[in-house]
């Protein structure tokens, strides 16, 4: 079934100038960049982005590592887009992320509080709904 995820290439991922190689591995996969934009995120969208981590201890790391340069922010399409993204971008932590993936092929741990780990990718589609109308809006 065709499907929209929100996919964002965290700051970590602009900064080292790994934007185009992520692009290119979810347009090498057979995805589709419907839209796309580098944004300044604002703690207001980083809020609504979050707000299921809002109170655990990494929620404030996140939003200050969020905010500390520009993201590009996607919307991709395909079939089964927000499984095979996250597929395609692998583990949370970098460190143990499989080889192959974009975590585990580009990222590793820089001693932070929090996990830069180059990607989001939106986890159901009521979550990809509801992420591309806080970044699309
Ligand atoms: P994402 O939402 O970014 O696609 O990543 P995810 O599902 O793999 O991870 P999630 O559990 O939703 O956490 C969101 C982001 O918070 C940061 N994080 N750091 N203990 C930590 O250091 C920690 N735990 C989570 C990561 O940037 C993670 O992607
Ligand atoms: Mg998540």
């Amino acid at each position: 079934m065709t499907q929209r995820t929100l996919v964002l290439v965290k700051p970590d991922g602009v900064q080292r100038g790994l934007t185009g190689q992520i692009l290119a591995r979810i347009e090498a996969k057979g995805y589709t960049l419907a839209q796309l934009e580098l944004v300044t995120a604002t703690r207001e969208i980083l809020e609504r982005h979050y707000e299921e981590h809002q109170g655990k201890p990494f929620f404030e790391p996140l939003v200050e590592f969020m905010l500390s340069g520009p993201v590009v922010a996607a919307v991709v399409e395909g079939d089964r887009v927000i499984e095979g993204f996250r597929s395609l971008a692998g583990a949370t932590e970098p460190t143990t992320a499989a080889p192959g993936t974009i975590r585990g092929d580009l990222g590793r741990d820089w001693g932070e509080k929090v996990q830069k780990n180059l990607v989001h990718g939106s986890d159901s589609p009521e979550s990809a709904e509801r992420e591309i109308g806080i970044w699309f809006s």
